[in-house]
């Protein structure tokens, strides 16, 4: 089983992902994790934030002369933004002569933000003792995690990337082939979508947000090829691969949807429009020799991969911290006021693919050492191979 666990604020210093049950000997550098911390931090309409940070990892465990031990795998990010938090984060208490009151501290609570239901649930007075954890900087980490798992997936064959499909309103048309080195063309575009059209509106939609003190949110599509079938199972609620995405989706902040292939459209269509028919195809090994002409299943039946391209897309709500604020309540004196405007960005839904990525890549890699087994990469490449080997001797 292939689990993570993140911890840091967004304003402490550091961040620390460990990342267990990933098989030994798969080769992992450092530079494999940073190339995907980097994209996470690419985006037009993000905060000064990133210009302050440049995210790197240090591994602490896990990892020796290139190669995966099988051990939990533990990696560093620092916050280079800690500097100036120093006081406001310091984990000693108070001196009890220290002058004025505590800085930063944060009342007005925001709508649509964890400020005030995790005051009440945690028992805190100053909502930063939520905010600092309920951070998207909190996603660094986990694309940290799914860069490992990214690895091993490439070593099995499999590729996962992603672009944006909708940001504020604005639809961009999806082409009908997608390129073959889909994260290429999608970074090459400030907002990681591929029509040029829709770019250049979205990207007049985020300048006029940002003038009216708004927020947008937006929709990423993550495709994920060369999945053998048969990854996930029927068999267990638990176990059905559409629930284990569905839940690592939602789970990122911000986002309140999840749809795979036709999604939320099979609803409307009828059984013909919505089923892809099945033709033989030999070859096609990882399908199972088949092939599906349309797919509008977006790549799994029955809570397992069919072998087509899996196709997830997640919808993310708009930042909740907007500089021109919304009404709410200030939690010190019970008074109406304006919500607290922190610096942040006007979007982060480019950057939400790349996290999605991330989270695709922990649930996939997780089902792979499930059904291949997960002690070394030989093992799981040998019976990945014989299973393989089956579905060829099935139409034998
Ligand atoms: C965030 C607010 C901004 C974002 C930050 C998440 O940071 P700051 O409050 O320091 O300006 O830039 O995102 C990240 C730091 C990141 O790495 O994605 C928030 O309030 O959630």
């Amino acid at each position: 089983m292939i689990r993570f666990v993140t911890a840091g604020e967004s304003h402490g210093p550091a961040l620390v992902v460990i990342v267990e049950g990933v098989p030994a000997g798969v080769p992992l550098l450092a530079s494999d994790i940073d190339t995907q911390l980097a994209r996470r931090q690419q985006g037009y309409g993000r905060g000064r934030r990133m210009q302050i940070e440049t995210d790197r990892i240090e591994f602490l465990s896990g990892v020796r002369a290139g190669e995966t031990l099988g051990s939990p795998i533990a990696m560093l990010i620092r916050n280079s933004d800690w500097k100036n938090w120093v006081d406001i984060m310091d984990p000693a208490p108070r001196a009890e002569d220290a002058d004025g009151p505590r800085k930063r501290v944060v009342t007005r609570v925001r709508p649509g933000h964890a400020d005030l239901t995790g005051i009440l649930k945690y028992d805190r007075t100053d909502a930063r003792d939520i905010l600092e954890r309920a951070s998207a900087r909190e996603t660094t980490a986990r694309v940290a995690a799914g860069a490992v798992c990214r690895v091993l997936l490439r070593e099995a064959g499999v590729d996962i990337g992603s672009h944006l499909v909708h940001l504020g309103g604005i639809d961009a048309v999806r082409p009908d082939a997608l390129p073959d080195d889909l994260n290429a063309a999608a970074d090459a575009s400030p907002l990681r979508t591929l029509d040029p059209d829709a770019e250049a509106a979205m990207i007049a939609r985020i300048d006029a947000a940002k003038k009216e003190g708004n927020t947008l949110g937006g929709i990423c599509e993550v495709v994920v090829r060369g999945l053998p079938v048969g990854l996930g199972s029927h068999v267990s609620w638990d176990r059905r691969l559409d629930g284990r995405l569905g839940q690592a989706m939602l789970s990122i902040p911000a986002v309140k949807g999840v749809e795979i292939g036709l999604g939320f459209e099979t609803a409307r269509r009828t059984g013909a429009e919505v089923h892809d028919e099945i033709a033989p195809a030999p070859g096609r090994t990882r399908a199972g020799h088949v092939q599906r002409h349309t797919n509008r299943a977006g790549g799994t039946e029955g809570g397992m991969t069919t072998g087509e391209e899996l196709v997830v897309r997640v919808a993310m709500k708009p930042i909740s911290t907007l500089m021109r604020p919304l009404g709410t309540v200030d939690t010190r004196t019970g008074e109406p006021a304006q919500a607290v405007a922190e610096r942040s960005d006007v979007t982060a839904v480019p950057a939400m693919g790349v996290i999605a990525e991330a989270m695709a890549a922990v649930v996939l890699a997780d089902a792979l050492v499930e059904k291949c087994g997960g002690d070394s990469l030989t093992e799981l490449r040998r019976n990945l191979d014989a299973y393989l080997a089956r579905l060829d001797e099935r139409v034998e």
